[in-house]
């Protein structure tokens, strides 16, 4: 800690919406996915050894990540959880490598704090948590402490079990209430507003008919919350079901979704493929910039 109470000096670090000069990214952050675990879903032990793991978030950042997600623990559905200390070998050594090597945001995905905290000390600037601070009771605290950005995300009950005949009257009012609940905890706990960032959680504890009605309702969420909202679709199974492909051949629905999300109000994307995205949002980016004035796009 230093004297002011922070586990870091937040200034001239990059952190999501911000370059390493404090100057504004383009919309939308492209964040780029780095599981280094054994068993995710698409690329379970790919970037297991540390080695591996930091070349190819170098790989994401050359590509125009503007963002890295270090996760050491799987949170595809049925998932067993890993302990803290498994996690933070994972994580901490990749976090601490890739901060010193590259020059955009880390961000550690974790619902741990001790997790968190020992990634904000390794250089990380952004807490990505699914559990939305309801899994560890210190999380919330050690992220304003630290005075890092946080992403708060919607998953109904846990992992293990979250797939498990998931039930919900109004899927998109229900998610856009509990990431307002969720957010105003955050705030509670001492993290300003202009930190936080929201996430649907596609995939976690929905259906394909839920993860569609997020997607296709997302103005909702995103004018309901009130802070950037991130959307990760990435070669999640509702894309498998509905093409019936296997996750390393879903890069190309991924990309619908993602320019599907930044033109209905997604700040930003979290995906695998970094290159293919950044090409797509630019591309649209070039498509907004032409429309004539006066029309709306
Ligand atoms: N999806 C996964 C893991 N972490 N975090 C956020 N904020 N949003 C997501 O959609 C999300 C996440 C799913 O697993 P993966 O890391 O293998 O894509």
């Amino acid at each position: 800690m230093t004297g002011s109470g922070r586990l870091i000096a937040p200034v001239r670090s990059p952190s999501m919406f911000t370059g390493r000069d404090g100057s504004q990214l383009p919309s939308p952050v492209v964040v780029g996915v780095l599981n280094v675990t054994p068993d995710s879903f698409s690329d379970g032990g790919r970037w297991f050894d540390a080695g591996a793991a930091v070349r190819h978030g170098l790989e994401m950042a050359q590509s125009g990540a503007a963002v890295v997600d270090v996760g050491g623990e799987s949170t595809r559905p049925g998932a067993e959880p890993v302990d803290a200390a498994e996690e933070l070998r994972r994580v901490v050594p990749v976090v601490e490598r890739l901060a010193a090597e590259c020059d955009v945001a880390i961000s550690v995905d974790t619902t741990k704090a001790a997790v968190a905290r020992a990634a904000i000390a390794a250089g990380a600037t952004v807490v990505n948590d699914v559990s939305a601070g309801r899994f560890d009771p210190e999380m919330l605290g050690t992220v304003a402490d630290a005075g890092v950005r946080y992403i708060a995300m919607h998953m109904r009950g846990e992992p293990r079990t979250m797939q498990h005949d998931p039930i919900y009257v109004d899927v998109v009012h229900e998610v856009a209430e509990f990431l307002v609940e969720r957010l105003d905890a955050a705030r509670a706990a001492g993290i300003e507003s202009e930190r936080l960032i929201a996430d649907p959680g596609i995939g976690f504890g929905k259906t394909v008919d839920h993860n569609l009605a997020l997607l296709a309702r997302l103005p909702e969420i995103v004018d309901r919350v009130g802070v950037p909202v991130m959307v990760g679709t990435s070669r999640k199974s509702f894309l498998g079901a509905l093409l019936d492909v296997p996750p390393d051949q879903r890069d190309d629905a991924t990309l619908a979704t993602v320019v599907w999300a930044v033109e209905h109000g997604a700040s930003a994307v979290r995906v695998h493929n970094v290159a293919g995205t950044v090409r797509a949002v630019r591309v649209l980016d070039a498509i907004r910039r032409a429309v004539p004035e006066g029309l709306v796009a």
